[in-house]
């Protein structure tokens, strides 16, 4: 491992965003894995399934599975991924309550157990759960952190890279607000070898990969029909968990706790963080249009609604 120093994360939900997480971090070698899960032998299973993976893979971090939140004591990176899924036709907020619930809980035994360690929030919708564990586990905001713009701005790059016929690894982007439909994908910042992207295809066609940005994630969940998206998401995941351990200061589009930036405050958005070993440790202020504003706005205040709406129902 690159600092000396032997990392524990726990990826709390071993269903198929955690269990892919979990295949990503033991595979880029970034700690030993703890898998927790409710259910009785799943996180077992594949905890021993991918340490089995570990000698062809050449690996040699372990991944263990456990029922018991004892297990994660020490963790210093906790990937939150329980929750139920989104399923065709249903809205993130239906989820809301359901999924409320479990992180207040999840967050309870992580305050417990790891009070020391970054969390990162995966569960949806995202950004509702985000500050429902920034509010239940009492940490630093740094230390409170939503995966969402990785995996959209991802989808973007493919999208881009398809469209071209390029190679993905050239193409970057940034990607703000919550993670649902009101998404921000920004266009103007997005580029192929440091090229802007308006500058090598028409607008319709930055307007069309812009809009499949949008309905990225129930793009695979019509496809899939049960179930959504994991490789990519536990990819994004795990890039995250990349940036903390080996303090690398990605500067990676994630949902943050902001207290006026982007005139935002007490709310979770995506906007670009830098990850290092303290969490999030500085928050980009980009210079946004008039339009691009509004439409972050209008996206943080479907989180808001979210957020009144569980306090309406007493889980905040
Ligand atoms: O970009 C993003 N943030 C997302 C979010 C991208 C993809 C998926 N996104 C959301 O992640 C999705 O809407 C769900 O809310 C979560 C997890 O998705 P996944 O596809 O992994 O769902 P699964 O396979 O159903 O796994 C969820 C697991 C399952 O094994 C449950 O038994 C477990 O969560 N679970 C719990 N574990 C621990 N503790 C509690 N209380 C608990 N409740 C359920």
């Amino acid at each position: 491992m690159a600092s000396g120093k032997r990392f524990k994360i726990a990826c709390i939900g071993a269903g198929n965003v955690g269990a892919a997480c979990a295949q990503y971090c033991l595979d880029m070698e970034l700690g030993d894995v703890v898998l927790t899960d409710v259910v009785e032998g799943v996180p077992q299973g594949k905890a021993l399934d991918l340490t089995e993976a570990g000698p062809v893979r050449g690996y040699s971090c372990m991944c263990t599975g456990t029922n018991d939140y004892k297990d994660i004591a020490g963790a210093d990176v906790c990937v939150v991924t329980a929750g139920l899924p989104r399923k065709p036709g249903m809205t993130r907020l239906d989820l809301l309550e359901k999924n409320g619930n479990i992180i207040s809980d999840v967050c309870a035994n992580i305050k417990k157990h790891a009070p020391d360690s970054i969390v990162i929030i995966v569960t949806n919708p995202l950004d509702v759960m985000a500050y429902v564990a920034y509010k239940k586990l009492g940490f630093p905001a740094k230390r409170v952190i939503g995966m969402a713009g990785i995996l959209d701005s991802s989808r973007m790059r493919s999208f881009v890279a398809m469209e071209l016929g390029c190679s993905m690894k050239n193409v970057d982007t940034m990607v703000l607000g919550s993670h649902g439909d009101d998404m921000v994908p920004l266009p103007e910042y997005t580029t192929v070898s440091g090229i802007p992207i308006t500058k090598l295809m028409p607008k319709e066609r930055v307007d069309a990969i812009v809009e499949r940005t949008r309905k990225g994630g129930g793009e695979i969940v019509a496809l899939l029909k049960t179930g959504s998206a994991f490789y990519a998401p536990g990819a994004s995941a795990a890039r995250m968990v990349e940036s903390i351990v080996r303090d690398e200061k990605q500067i990676l589009p994630c949902a943050a706790y902001l207290e006026g930036l982007y005139g935002l405050k007490d709310v979770y958005a995506g906007v670009p963080c830098k990850l290092g070993k303290d969490g999030v440790e500085d928050i980009i202020e980009l210079e946004l249009t008039a339009d691009q504003k509004a439409a972050l706005h209008k996206s943080s205040q479907e989180v808001q609604s979210g957020i009144d709406g569980l306090k309406q129902v007493g889980i905040l």
